[in-house]
C-alpha cells in the first residue's frame, strides 16, 4: 500500500451498517426481507401470482435460509410486466426511472421512490469511500448518463459523498482529456475498457497518462480483470478498484471494492441478500466459495422491490475482509448468456484479456469472432488483437503463437489468432462489446 492510499483509508467515517458483526447484520436481513417478501405480495400481482403457484405464502420465511423456497425473478418477467406492471407503489410516488437498452428485446424499466433514490445515492457514496475517494475530491464521471443507471447512479453518490462531480457522461473522449487536464480530478468513475480509451487517446495525443491528477479510478459495468486493473495502474499511475451493480437490482452501488485490500467487491448486505445458485439446476443454492449464478433479493427497496432476481452473472461468495461483516463477490467470470460454447468447450472473453494481458507484446484491445466457414461443422473463434505500439510485425507474431498455445492449455480450445495494428479495432465508449457473432442464424 502507497502512503497515499493507507491515509485515505484510515481518515473515513464509516455507516454504522459496514461495521456490524455479522449475527447483527442477519438479524437485519432477517427483518428487512420478511418486511420485503410481505410487501411485494401485497402489492405486486406478479409475487401474488407467482408464490401462490409455488405454494409458498410470505409467513413462511421465518430463517433467511427459507427464502430459498421462494420463486425466481427473472428479466422475461420484467420484460413481460413491461413497463410499470412491477412497480409496488403509485406512479406519483415514483421519483425515477431507468431502463436498460432494450438492445435484445423488449427493454426492463425500473423505478425509484424518493427514498430509494436516496439509498442509492448512500450505497454509491459507500462503495466510492470504500474505494478511496473522499469528500472535498474532484470527481470526473464518465459513465454514460440517461436511462443507464450508471451515469446518474454515480453522479448522486459521488454529490452524497460531498464531491465535486464533473457530469461529463461518457465519450467525446478529446473533451475528457482536456477537462481531465484542466480540472485536475481526485478520481474517474468508468468501464474500465473506456478508461482505456482515454489512457490510449492521451498517449496519442502525446500525453503521459500517469501524469494526470488522477489517483482513484472506480471502474465497473463490465467484466475486468487483476490483468487489466494492473494495465490501467500502471499506465496510469492511480489505484482501481471495482463497483458492482446492475439496474434491476438498483445500479452501481450493490458491491464495492476496499481500496485498502482490492480483493473483490463488497455486497451491501444491509440492503441485498445474495445467494449463489447452480446456474444449471436453479433449485440447487450453493454454498460460499462454490462458482455459480449470483442472486438478489433487496431488502429495503420500495418502488420495485425484487425477490431472488437471477443475474446471470457467474461468481462466488466470499468472506468479508476490509468491512467483515458483508460478504464479497469474486470476480465476474462472465454472464452465462456470455459464454461462447466452442467445440464442446466453455470459454469467457475474460479468460482471453487474462491470457492476452500476460503477453508482453500484444495490447488489451481485442475481439472475439466467431464463424462457421462454408463446409465446416465446425464453429472456428478468432481473437483480432493489436499489437503493442512499441512492437514490430515480426514480434507480434511469435505473440500471436503464444497466444494460441495459452489458450488452448489453459482454456482447452483451438482458435486463430490475427494480430492486427495498434488502433485499428474499435474502442470502447462505455460497455464494450467483445464477441462478434458471424456464425449463420438457425
Ligand atoms: O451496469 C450498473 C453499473 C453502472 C455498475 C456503473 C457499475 C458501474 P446494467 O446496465 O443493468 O447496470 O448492467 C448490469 O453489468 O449484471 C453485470 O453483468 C455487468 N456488471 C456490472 N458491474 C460489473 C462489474 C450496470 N463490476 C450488468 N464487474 C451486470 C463485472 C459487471 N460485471
Amino acid at each position: 500500500m502507497t502512503q497515499e492510499t493507507a491515509a485515505a483509508t484510515t481518515d473515513a467515517v464509516l455507516d454504522r451498517e459496514e461495521t456490524i458483526s455479522r449475527d447483527e447484520l442477519e438479524a437485519l436481513q432477517l427483518s428487512r426481507l420478511q418486511h420485503t417478501v410481505a410487501y411485494a405480495y401485497d402489492r405486486v400481482l406478479l409475487y401474488k401470482r407467482k408464490f401462490d403457484e409455488a405454494g409458498v405464502h410470505p409467513a413462511d420465511l421465518r430463517e433467511l435460509s427459507d427464502l430459498a423456497k421462494f420463486p425466481f425473478t427473472t428479466k422475461e418477467d420484467l420484460r413481460l410486466e413491461y413497463p410499470f406492471g412491477m412497480f409496488a407503489v403509485p406512479q406519483n410516488e415514483v421519483a425515477r426511472i431507468h431502463a436498460s437498452s432494450g438492445t435484445t428485446g423488449r427493454a426492463t424499466v425500473v423505478g425509484y421512490t424518493k427514498k430509494d433514490l436516496a439509498d442509492w445515492a448512500k450505497l454509491v457514496a459507500r462503495s466510492l469511500r470504500a474505494s478511496g475517494v473522499r469528500p472535498g475530491m474532484k470527481v470526473h464521471n464518465a459513465y454514460g448518463y440517461g436511462l443507464f443507471t450508471g451515469g446518474m447512479g454515480a453522479h448522486a453518490g459521488a454529490e452524497a459523498l460531498g464531491c465535486t462531480v464533473i457530469p461529463i457522461s461518457g465519450g467525446q473522449t478529446e473533451r475528457q482529456i482536456t477537462l481531465i487536464q484542466d480540472f485536475k480530478p481526485d478520481a474517474i468513475l468508468a468501464t474500465p475498457t473506456y478508461l482505456l480509451t482515454i489512457a490510449d487517446a492521451m498517449i496519442k495525443q502525446g500525453i503521459d497518462p500517469a501524469s494526470t491528477s488522477l489517483k482513484y479510478a472506480v471502474l465497473g459495468a463490465e467484466p475486468w480483470t487483476e490483468e487489466m486493473r494492473h494495465e490501467l495502474e500502471t499506465t496510469m499511475n492511480l489505484k482501481a478498484c471495482d463497483i458492482y451493480g446492475l439496474s434491476e437490482v438498483m445500479g452501481p452501488g450493490v458491491a464495492g471494492e476496499a481500496v485498502e485490500t482490492q480483493d473483490g467487491s463488497h455486497i451491501w448486505e444491509d440492503h441485498f441478500r445474495p445467494e449463489i445458485i447452480d446456474a444449471f439446476d436453479p433449485t440447487v443454492v450453493l454454498g460460499d466459495g462454490e462458482p455459480g449464478e449470483l442472486v438478489f433479493t433487496s431488502l429495503t427497496k420500495e418502488a420495485l422491490p425484487i425477490i431472488r432476481y437471477r443475474t446471470k452473472d457467474l461468481t462466488r461468495l466470499l468472506p468479508g475482509t476490509a468491512r467483515p461483516a458483508h460478504r464479497r463477490m469474486g470476480r465476474i467470470t462472465g454472464r452465462s448468456d456470455d459464454m461462447i460454447i466452442l467445440r464442446g468447450v466453455n470459454l469467457f472473453p475474460s479468460q482471453i484479456e487474462e491470457i492476452a494481458l500476460r503477453i508482453p507484446e500484444l495490447s488489451p484491445h481485442f475481439q472475439l469472432e466467431l464463424t462457421r466457414p462454408e463446409g465446416h461443422r465446425m464453429d472456428q473463434m478468432t481473437v483480432k488483437i493489436e499489437r503493442r505500439d512499441t512492437v514490430t510485425v515480426e514480434g507480434a507474431a511469435a505473440a500471436a503463437k503464444v497466444l494460441q498455445q495459452q489458450i488452448k492449455i489453459h482454456v482447452g480450445s483451438s482458435c486463430a489468432v490475427d494480430v492486427v495494428d495498434p488502433g485499428s479495432l474499435e474502442r470502447s465508449n462505455g460497455k464494450l462489446r467483445r464477441i462478434y457473432d458471424m456464425r449463420p442464424k438457425g
